[in-house]
């Protein structure tokens, strides 16, 4: 939430003639009210199994053909041991795998998480674009911005939940930013 902030400054001030600075702030404050109407309905889901708290699952809407979409979503561990993430299912595609993201050689690039991502007793982990993401391999027919997806996240320990993948708008970055990555193989 903190990044929209920046960004509905940005809209309220960029290119504007010189209003009187009340009518540019009283234009700050209501842009500001409507994003915060807007916030309680777009981080309304989560889910629950065992300790485990998956917030927010979401994903991007793709152009027609692509064969990969991401997903993200944090898991909060309330218990008193470590977890682990092992595998994503979900019929929108053929595959769902783990990644990571690294730099080498100076260039940004991606691979799969080996054996699972652990969730640290009483700590959390964020899948969010430029960090551990979830990649939806072989497409079976493009997400729509606006719709939620099925898919079922099973852990070592919490075991299977079923959750919905909140699909946004293909520009969406979410907190961090990994750009156009071209995911194709
Ligand atoms: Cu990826």
């Amino acid at each position: 939430m903190s990044n929209l902030l920046p960004k509905a400054q940005a809209f309220a001030f960029r290119g504007t003639p010189p209003f009187l600075l009340q009518q540019r702030v009283g234009l700050a404050v209501l842009t500001l009210l409507l994003l915060f109407a807007c916030i309680p309905a777009a981080l309304a889901h989560e889910f629950k199994v065992g300790d485990l708290e998956i917030e927010h699952p979401w994903s991007r809407a793709t152009p027609p053909g692509a064969k990969v979409a991401g997903g993200y979503f944090t898991v909060v561990n309330k218990g008193s041991v470590p977890d682990r993430l092992l595998s994503i299912s979900s019929d929108i595609s053929e595959k769902a795998e783990l990644h990571e993201m690294g730099v080498k050689d100076g260039v940004m690039t991606m691979r799969p998480v080996e054996g699972g991502l652990e969730i640290p007793a009483g700590g959390k982990v964020a899948l969010k674009p430029g960090a551990y993401h979830l990649m939806f391999t072989g497409l079976k027919r493009q997400p729509k911005q606006g719709e939620k997806f099925p898919a079922t996240l099973t852990f070592e320990k919490a075991g299977s939940v079923k959750v919905e993948f909140a699909v946004e708008g293909m520009g969406e970055t979410g907190s961090g930013d990994m750009g156009d990555m071209d995911h194709a193989e």
